[in-house]
C-alpha cells in the first residue's frame, strides 16, 4: 500500500498578535507589542500550504481555535453576556485575558504527537494531542485540538492529551522525529525531552517536554520498544532559545539534520538511533557545527525549523526554509555548501512566513506531519484537505474577515470578538466541521 507524509498546517486565526507570552522563545519576547498583520499572516500560511500541494505533497488544514477563549474567562470568574465578560476581563485582568487571545494553535507541530499505523500495535494511526502545559496561553488548546483531529482523521486512534501537570509536560511533534527507509515501512520514532519530570526545575528557560510524557505517549501508541529512542535535549540549546527540539533539529526518511549543540550526548543519540534502525535502514547524520553556524544564528534564522520533504519524483530531500535563512550570512553559506555536496539534502527553497516567525514559529512549526496510507488519506475530512479549490475559498474567507493590522491597543475591543466568531462560524461550513465545533456554537 502506497504511503506518503502529509502536512496539516494550522490556519492562522483572526486574533494573531504579538503578546510576548512565551518565556524562552526569543522571538516572542523581542517582538512583544509589535503591530501584527493577521490577514497577511494567514495568507502567508496559505501560500506555503498551496506550494506544498502544487509540488505534489498531500496537504491538510487544521482550523484556528476560538479566541477569545470565553470558557477560560468564565472559569476565571467573569460572568454576564459575552461582551460583558470580555470588557470586564480586559479591565480587571488584562494579562490573563491576553493569554486567552493568542492564535497560537497555528503552530500545529505542537498539536499532537503522531505515529503512523505501520508503527502502532493496533494498526491504526495514533495521535496524542499535546497538553502544552508549560505556557498558559497554549495549555487551553488541547480539547479543541482533539476535536479538530477527530474530525480530520475519523479512522484514527486519537487519545486525550496527557494530564496537564508539570511532570507530564508535552509539546507534541515539535519534540518527535520519525526516521524510516520509506514511508510505508516501519520506522524509528525519536522522542526528545528537555528534563526528567521528577527532577527539580533548573534555573534558566523552561524545558517544556519531560521524559515521562515521551514514554507515556510511546506506550499508549503501542510502539515497538526496540524501535523507539528517547534522548535528552542539551541545556545549552534550551538556554540559547531552542524551546522545542525542532528549533535545532529536523529529520526525514533516514536523515537527521541537527546542530551540534542540540542533544546532551551526541554519541549516545547516534548509537541509540543506529541500534533502533538495525535491519531497517542506515541512518544519515547531517550535523552542523558551531563553527559553520553559531547556535545563535541557527535560532534567529530558524535553519532547522525548515521542513525536510521529498517531492514526488525526486531522489533527494528539499529543505523548505524561511526567508530569514537566506538573509543570515552563515546559514545562507551553509545551505550553499549543503546543496553543492552529494548528501541527501539536495535543494533548498525559501518561503515567506515572517508574520509567524516574529512569534518564533517557522515553516516546520506551522505543520503537523501525518504519514498515511493512500487508503487513510482518502478518508480524511474533505473539508480539511487543501487543494486549488479550498485554497481559493479559504483565501477569500481570510480576505473578507481578517483585519489588516492588530495592535495591543486593539485587542480589548469587543468588536474583535464578534468579528472573529462570525468568521469562525462561516469557517465551520467551509471546512465541514459541523455546527457545534466551537465553544461559542455550543453556547459556552
Ligand atoms: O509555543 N509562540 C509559540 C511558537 C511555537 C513554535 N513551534 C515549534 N517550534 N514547533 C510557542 O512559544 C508566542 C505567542 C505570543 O507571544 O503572542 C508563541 O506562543
Amino acid at each position: 500500500m502506497m504511503s506518503m507524509e502529509s502536512n496539516f498546517d494550522g490556519l492562522i486565526g483572526p486574533t494573531h498578535n504579538y503578546g510576548g507570552l512565551s518565556d524562552g522563545n526569543l522571538a516572542s519576547a523581542k517582538n512583544a507589542g509589535l503591530v501584527a498583520r493577521p490577514r497577511e499572516a494567514a495568507l502567508q500560511g496559505l501560500q506555503k500550504m498551496k506550494l506544498m500541494h502544487d509540488l505534489g505533497l498531500w496537504q491538510g488544514v487544521l482550523p484556528p481555535q476560538q479566541r477569545p477563549f470565553l470558557p477560560g474567562l468564565r472559569q476565571f470568574g467573569f460572568s454576564g453576556t459575552d461582551t460583558e465578560i470580555y470588557t470586564k476581563a480586559w479591565a480587571e485582568a488584562p494579562i490573563l485575558t491576553k493569554n486567552m487571545m493568542s492564535a497560537s494553535s497555528m503552530w500545529s507541530a505542537n498539536a499532537a504527537t503522531v505515529s503512523p499505523s505501520v508503527d502502532c500495535a493496533d494498526g491504526k494511526l495514533n495521535l496524542t494531542p499535546a497538553n502544552l502545559s508549560t505556557m498558559l496561553h497554549r495549555s487551553i488548546e488541547h480539547p479543541q485540538t482533539e476535536r479538530a483531529l477527530k474530525r480530520a482523521f475519523p479512522f484514527a486512534n486519537v487519545h486525550p492529551a496527557l494530564h496537564g501537570q508539570s511532570v507530564l509536560a508535552d509539546e507534541g511533534a515539535a519534540n518527535h522525529v520519525r526516521l524510516c527507509a520509506e514511508r510505508a515501512a516501519k520506522g524509528v520514532e525519536l522522542f526528545v525531552f528537555g528534563r526528567e519530570g521528577f527532577d527539580p526545575m533548573r534555573p534558566g528557560f523552561p524545558a517544556r517536554q519531560t521524559r515521562e510524557s515521551c514514554t507515556a505517549i510511546a506506550r499508549q501508541h503501542g510502539l515497538d520498544p526496540d524501535r523507539t529512542v528517547f534522548v535528552r535535549q542539551s541545556d545549552a540549546a534550551i538556554d540559547a532559545g531552542a524551546f522545542h527540539n525542532d528549533v535545532v533539529c529536523v529529520g526525514a526518511l533516514n536523515t537527521l539534520f541537527y546542530h551540534e549543540l542540540a542533544f546532551e550526548d551526541m554519541a549516545d543519540m547516534q548509537a541509540r538511533i543506529r541500534a533502533a534502525s538495525k535491519d531497517l535502514f542506515d541512518p544519515h547524520f547531517e550535523e552542523v557545527s558551531q563553527k559553520d553556524v553559531p547556535i545563535k544564528d541557527a535560532i534567529t534564522s530558524y535553519l532547522f525549523n525548515s521542513m525536510l520533504v521529498q517531492f514526488p519524483g525526486d531522489d533527494g530531500l528539499t529543505l523548505i526554509a524561511p526567508n530569514e535563512v537566506e538573509d543570515t550570512p552563515s546559514t545562507r553559506a551553509y545551505c550553499e555548501k549543503l546543496t553543492a555536496g552529494n548528501g541527501p539534502i539536495q535543494s533548498v527553497r525559501f518561503v515567506d512566513v515572517r508574520q509567524s516567525m516574529r512569534n518564533g514559529g517557522g515553516p516546520a512549526c506551522l505543520r503537523l506531519r501525518v504519514t498515511m496510507t493512500a487508503d487513510e488519506w482518502a478518508q480524511v475530512n474533505p473539508g480539511q484537505v487543501l487543494n486549488a479549490d479550498s485554497f481559493a475559498r479559504l483565501s477569500d474567507w481570510v480576505t473578507r474577515h481578517y483585519r489588516e493590522t492588530l495592535s495591543p491597543e486593539d485587542l480589548p475591543d469587543p468588536s474583535l470578538m464578534h468579528e472573529s466568531f462570525a468568521a469562525l462560524d462561516e469557517l465551520t461550513q467551509i471546512m465541514n466541521l459541523g455546527s457545534d465545533f466551537y465553544p461559542f456554537q455550543r453556547a459556552n
